[in-house]
This record gives C-alpha cells, sequence and structure tokens, in this order.
C-alpha cells in the first residue's frame, strides 16, 4: 500500500565549528536491518532506472547529491516524490512498483536493501505486477 511508503529523517549533526554535517542510519531510523548497500550515480538526466516492484525487498533510497523523483505505484495509486535532501530518506516497502527518473547532473542515489541481491524477488513485468496486487 501507498500509505506505507514514508519519508523518513536521518539525525543530521550540525557541527559547531563550521566543518559541515554528518548524518548517520542506526539501530531504531529504519524498520530493517541492512544486508546490502549499492549505489547509483553518473545516471543521464534523461535515462530511468528501476521499472520493477519487489516480492519481500524493502529498501531505503537517499539522494546523498543532487536530486532525482522516484514514482511509486501499488497497483491502485501512483505518486511521485522528489529526493533531493540527504537527511531525508525514502522507505519503499515490498509490493511497490518504483520508477526514478529525472537526475540532476551527479546526483547520487544510495540504497539500503533488507535482503541481498535475488533476481527471483523482482517482478519486472507491470501486467504481472498489477494481477498479483489485484489478487
Ligand atoms: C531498485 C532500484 C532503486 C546486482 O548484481 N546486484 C545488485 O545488488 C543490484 C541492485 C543489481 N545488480 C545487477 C542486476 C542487473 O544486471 O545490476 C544490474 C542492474 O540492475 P537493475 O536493472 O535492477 O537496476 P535498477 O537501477 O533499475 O534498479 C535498482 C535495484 O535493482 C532495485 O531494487 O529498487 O535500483
Amino acid at each position: 500500500k501507498l500509505e506505507e511508503v514514508k519519508i523518513l529523517e536521518i539525525p543530521k549533526i550540525e557541527d559547531k565549528k563550521g566543518r559541515g554535517n554528518l548524518s548517520v542510519i542506526e539501530k531504531d531510523c529504519i524498520p530493517f536491518s541492512v544486508k546490502r548497500v549499492y549505489y547509483l550515480y553518473d545516471v543521464p538526466s534523461n535515462a530511468y532506472r528501476g521499472g520493477h516492484a519487489h516480492k519481500n525487498l524493502y529498501q531505503f533510497l537517499i539522494a546523498l547529491s543532487g536530486s532525482f523523483d522516484v514514482v511509486l505505484d501499488d497497483g491502485n495509486q501512483k505518486t511521485k516524490i522528489t529526493l533531493n535532501k540527504p537527511n531525508k530518506g525514502l522507505l519503499i516497502p515490498n509490493g511497490i512498483w518504483r520508477e526514478l527518473e529525472n537526475f540532476s547532473s551527479g546526483s547520487v542515489c544510495l540504497v539500503l536493501a533488507s535482503e541481498e541481491y535475488d533476481e527471483s524477488d523482482y517482478i519486472r513485468n507491470y501486467k504481472e505486477f498489477v494481477l498479483v496486487k489485484r489478487g
């Protein structure tokens, strides 16, 4: 369900001596243990990534640098969220179709994932996704 997609605040430690910011993700910040970390970078502005859903995987996406849009779809409703802050992340639970687009130049998308990579966890066909969701 789209209501389970959430923007979560990542604690930010602003340096008192003007040395910039530090953000940290540890227990209780996200509702799963991280088993895998990957990142998308050097993505051309006209490219899109994603275009699939996951059967079990939970993910947490952060725009470490720059910005990009995430289009989310639960089979009934769609929404678009722009990520552009390193101290806010997007929690995407299982069963949500996602497409990432409109990457700004130099943007980096960091992804924390609840499981190791498993191609059999992907639903890459939209019609199949809708059928699964609507039963
Ligand atoms: C998602 C979005 C945000 C691996 O070998 N290991 C990995 O951990 C990942 C994520 C991918 N791969 C291989 C599988 C493909 O041959 O890398 C290639 C590109 O993967 P994909 O086409 O799935 O990439 P994106 O950017 O469309 O999707 C990825 C994640 O797969 C997906 O879970 O939500 O980023």
